[in-house]
This record gives C-alpha cells, structure tokens and sequence, in this order.
C-alpha cells in the first residue's frame, strides 16, 4: 500500500525514510531504500534518536550505513541525523523541506 502510494503520488517531491540509528542495517529497510531507487523515487535518509548513543557511535553507525547503501549503489543519498529529543538536525530538515517546497512551486508555476 505504502508503495502504491509512493509511486502514484503526482505531486511527492521527496520520501524521508526514518531510521533507527540504534539498529545496524536491516534489510527490510535496505530493500525498500533500493526500491525507492529502482523506481527514481528521490529520498534522504533521516536516522533518529541520536542521543540515545555516544557521537562515536553515531558515526561509526552512519558510516556502517554508507557502506551498506554502497553495496547495491554508487551514489549515497542526503542523510540526516537526528533526535527529536535534542532538536538534532530539526533546522537541516526544515531547510531541506523549504528548498523542496520551492522547488515544487517553481515547478508548477
Ligand atoms: N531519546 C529520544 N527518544 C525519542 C526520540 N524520538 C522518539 N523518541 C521516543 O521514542 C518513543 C516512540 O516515539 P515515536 O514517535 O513512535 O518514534 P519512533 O521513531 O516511531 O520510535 P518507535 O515507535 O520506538 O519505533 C517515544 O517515547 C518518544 O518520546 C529521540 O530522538 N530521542
Ligand atoms: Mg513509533
């Protein structure tokens, strides 16, 4: 259903696919992550609950993910850290959202 959605949507301009920066890749999220590029369906990555551990794992965690992603394609998306808790990359993402709304504005004038 999910996938219907998002492949008839005529006005989706970009996917957020939040993950658990906690959990080490699972393949569920990277099989939908490579449908969403098979069908051309422009996504960022936003990891969440970033607080929940050290930075050094943060990193470690994000870099594990890029490897991953690098498996099945050349080029990584834009990806987010975050944590609603700390307010972690609350302005990256609204920065994100308003550059796309323009987009879609100029898109459609
Ligand atoms: N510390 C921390 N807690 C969070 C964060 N995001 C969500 N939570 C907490 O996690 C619980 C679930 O919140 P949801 O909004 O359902 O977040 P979710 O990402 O869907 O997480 P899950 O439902 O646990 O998979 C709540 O108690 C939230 O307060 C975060 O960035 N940091
Ligand atoms: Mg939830």
């Amino acid at each position: 259903m999910i996938r219907d959605y998002l492949k008839f949507r005529k006005n989706l301009i970009s996917v957020y696919v939040l993950i658990d920066i906690r959990l080490e890749a699972q393949a569920i999220d990277i099989r939908f992550i490579n449908w969403l590029r098979e069908k051309g369906i422009p996504f960022s990555i936003v990891f969440t609950k970033a607080d929940k551990i050290s930075k050094q794992k943060v990193s470690s965690a994000v870099e594990q993910y890029k490897k991953e992603l690098l498996k099945s394609w050349e080029e990584l998306p834009v990806i987010f850290v975050t944590s609603s808790e700390k307010k972690l990359g609350r302005d990256e993402i609204l920065d994100s959202i308003t550059a796309f709304n323009k987009e879609y504005k100029t898109l459609n004038r």
